[in-house]
């Protein structure tokens, strides 16, 4: 009797907790671009996981690449009063107005990898991310070095309007434009997918006489590079021995393609953005203390040895 007794008051006491427990999560809306090329799901997953470790309820929104699909996330999750809300972007433009419906519900939001262009600032809480200026840098800097300075240049650029399109291409042409040998010849969106570097690069292939005078590809995710590797082989031709091939992520195959000699270099775009990521929303409910609009994630160059040494 009394070990019953004792019995029922704990799971009492156990049910009590349990629903004090989830009653209590923090809820965060998080609205991802998709799953256009093989880093993006690693995020997705690193996302998935430590909103589980941080026991953090996680409403998980894939827009497929449309940014209409993340306005209607970004709307459904106000409606359901989460406690934050996360977005990645597709494109930087759109977003004032979504971002002002949140903050007159008095939710913050926090950007993670890709940026917005917002006149006002003080729509968002910080964002977590990379620098998409840096890798394009790092990427024409290593080229610079291996084609000493000389180089005709096929680019592969990702999703027309997003951050790391913008501002890769920005950087690249910042480096190259210190060298009168350096040049973009042809320049294409494959929309940061395998498919898209493909087809871009066939188009380039037949446009160019199969590459004629062409040193160099650099492509704004691995992916990209991963499709133009193919059409090359296809036509033929040696990525990695007769033409640098150069691109940012440094996801798992392309380190395979770096060390089968068919990519030369690839910047590293690290993928484990939720741990930095929860701590600072999860203060930020706390205190709302005011945060650095960026925290910049670093990034690292890796490379294959340069055809001939
Ligand atoms: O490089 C690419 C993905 O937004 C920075 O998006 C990210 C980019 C990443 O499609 O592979």
């Amino acid at each position: 009797m009394q070990v019953n007794k004792w019995l029922s008051c704990a799971a009492i006491g156990a049910a009590m907790a349990f629903s004090a427990s989830t009653a209590s999560a923090t809820t965060i809306g998080f609205s991802q671009v998709g799953d256009e090329g093989d880093w993006r799901p690693a995020f997705s997953k690193d996302m998935q996981e430590e909103a589980k470790k941080e026991g953090i309820d996680l409403k998980f929104a894939d827009a497929q690449g449309k940014e209409e699909e993340q306005l209607k996330a970004v709307r459904a999750f106000i409606a359901q009063k989460v406690d934050a809300i996360i977005i990645a972007p597709v494109v930087v433009t759109g977003w004032d107005q979504v971002l002002k419906e949140a903050k007159a519900a008095g939710i913050p939001v926090f950007l993670a990898d890709r940026d917005v262009d917002v006149a006002d600032k003080s729509l968002y809480v910080t964002r977590i991310s990379a620098d998409f200026n840096l890798e394009g840098r790092l990427a024409g800097a290593w080229l610079a070095a291996a084609s000493k300075g000389n180089c005709n240049i096929v680019e592969e650029q990702g999703t027309t309007g997003a951050a790391p399109a913008i501002e890769r291409k920005k950087g690249f042409e910042a480096v190259i434009g210190n060298f009168s040998g350096m040049k973009i010849i042809k320049t294409q969106s494959g929309d940061f997918t395998t498919e898209g570097g493909k087809k871009v690069m066939e188009a380039f292939i037949k446009s160019t006489d199969n590459l004629k005078g062409i040193c160099a590809s650099f492509a704004h995710n691995d992916n990209m590079q991963l499709g133009a590797i193919q059409a090359m082989k296809e036509a033929g031709l040696k990525p990695g021995k007769d033409f640098f091939m150069v691109s940012v992520d440094y996801v798992p195959a392309m380190k395979d393609a770096l060390a089968a000699g068919d990519a030369n270099a690839s910047v590293e775009l690290r993928s484990a953005i939720g741990k930095f990521i929860y701590p600072v929303v999860l203060q930020y409910l706390k205190d709302k203390k005011d945060l650095p609009k960026w925290v910049v994630i670093p990034s690292d160059l890796h490379t294959a040895p340069t055809p001939g040494g």
